[in-house]
């Protein structure tokens, strides 16, 4: 009896430890998968690496996840259609200080990026090559618009 007892007793700790085990992967697993890219949520952007902010075509909204790599802005050269709505999400766990003043002076677009509200929307109509900056010029990039 005693025995059974231990025996069922050692069965449980076993399922135990592999339901933990398995846990733990799976934890770890989907931890790397998701530094693979960042992922947008809503409006809000999950940072992933720096230097993984792309722009993606959602229908027809050209969405630029905008992040930082290399003290600057990443992606650093953004490229759009013309006359499609472009929205440019503010990756806030790589936007630090003034980079979050984003303005492209030629476009006339400008947008502080906080964390209730980290999306700027505009629609380029005019084709060309645009610079876009931080407020003190510490950041800047080049949207192209063809
Ligand atoms: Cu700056």
């Amino acid at each position: 009896m005693a025995e059974e007892v231990k025996i069922k007793k050692r069965t449980i700790f076993t399922i135990i430890g592999i339901v933990l085990i398995l846990g733990f992967v799976l934890f770890a697993f989907k931890n790397i998968l998701s530094t693979k890219g960042n992922e947008i949520t809503g409006d809000l952007v999950k940072g992933g690496e720096a230097g993984s902010n792309k722009v993606i075509n959602e229908g027809d909204t050209q969405i630029v996840n905008l992040g930082v790599a290399n003290y600057n802005y990443d992606p650093n050269t953004i490229t759009v259609e013309s006359g499609k709505k472009v929205k440019i999400i503010g990756n806030m766990n790589q936007l630090q200080g003034c980079l979050r003043a984003f303005r492209i002076p030629n476009l006339g677009v400008s947008k502080v990026f906080n964390s209730n509200d980290n999306v700027l929307e505009f629609t380029p109509t005019s084709k060309g090559t645009f610079g876009f900056t931080c407020s003190m010029g510490m950041g800047t990039g080049t949207l192209i618009v063809k």
